[in-house]
């Protein structure tokens, strides 16, 4: 890990600095295109907000924001695997990346004014409980008019390897009532809720707990959130599965870090390996999942 004196060289004379929230340390980003904040626990995103605009991500007012517990909202990184583990305990659902603190490699700025930063999964900051995957984890991060996640898995080990991961965003809306989501349309999905695959018939609006796993598509989809009077676009490269989820009035209220009423404000749209889109990254290889907002 480096240490404050460290970082500091790292990130000299560029519009970064280092605050906290709740108890985690943050970066935080205020370049001419958006301010911006993450942690260092996990890598996570927890604000991006451009120049003059509202921040498009949401964060739960209920959240942990405490090392070795997850944070509710910004974009979890659900690495090296997706959703809960199919030998269970000790190993948590989403994987145990966004469970570590990772550490700041590089910091720079671009001939655009956009701001670049490079994290590593500290794996020695792993909870020891957990069994890891001799899999490293990098993370850029490009900030400017948009915001661009990309998140570089290496195999370290002699044997091929099988990863599930998700950028799993928590975009912040008025009033989902009033969300139309495009892009996925006559797209299979698998729901998760009913329990059976269908095909999507048009734009997609939620009035119930959603939980959907878009199959074979490389679509860009848009959240318009006409109660707010704003369109969010999410873009995507190298993932063929998307995941669209509210967790609606009762699985909200079940989850102790959601406030009850605060599926009305957010969405999440992830771009995913997951289910039949799980990749495979041999001995020595490499895999690369990015996705760009706006
Ligand atoms: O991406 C949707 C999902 O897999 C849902 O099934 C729900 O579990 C959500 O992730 C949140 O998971 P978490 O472990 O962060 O509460």
């Amino acid at each position: 890990m480096r240490n404050m004196a460290e970082l500091k060289t790292i990130v000299a004379g560029q519009p970064i600095s280092f605050g906290k929230r709740g108890e985690l340390d943050t970066i935080r980003v205020e370049n001419r295109f958006a301010s911006f904040e993450m942690t260092f626990h996990g890598a996570h995103v927890t604000s991006y907000t451009p120049r003059g605009g509202r921040d498009l991500l949401w964060m739960s007012k209920e959240s942990n924001l405490a090392p070795g517990k997850p944070i509710r909202g910004g974009v979890p990184i659900c690495w090296p695997w997706f959703g809960p583990h199919p030998a269970g305990a000790p190993y948590p659902a989403h994987g145990y990346a966004r469970l570590a603190r990772w550490d700041l490699l590089a910091a720079r700025t671009l001939p655009t004014g956009e701001t670049r930063l490079l994290l590593r999964l500290d794996r020695a900051a792993i909870p020891p409980e957990i069994p890891q995957m001799e899999l490293e984890a990098e993370f850029a991060v490009t900030i400017g008019n948009r915001l661009e996640l990309e998140l570089t898995t290496y195999n370290v080990s002699d044997s091929a390897l099988t990863v599930t991961e998700a950028l799993h965003s928590y975009f912040a809306v008025a009033d989902i009532a009033e969300v139309m989501i495009t892009g996925l349309e006559a797209t299979r999905y698998l729901d998760k809720v009913a329990g059976d695959e269908k095909v999507g018939t048009g734009p997609v609006s939620i009035d119930r707990e959603v939980d959907r796993i878009y199959f074979d598509t490389a679509a860009t989809v848009a959240i318009d959130d006409r109660a707010g009077n704003r369109r969010i676009t999410v873009a995507k490269h190298n993932s063929r599965s998307t995941v669209v989820w509210n967790p609606w009035i009762e699985k909200a209220r079940k989850l102790p870090d959601f406030g009850d009423d605060e599926y009305r404000t957010m969405v999440c749209v992830e771009t995913v390996h997951a289910a039949s889109d799980r990749r495979e990254v041999a001995p020595g290889g490499r895999l690369i999942l990015k996705t760009v907002f706006s």
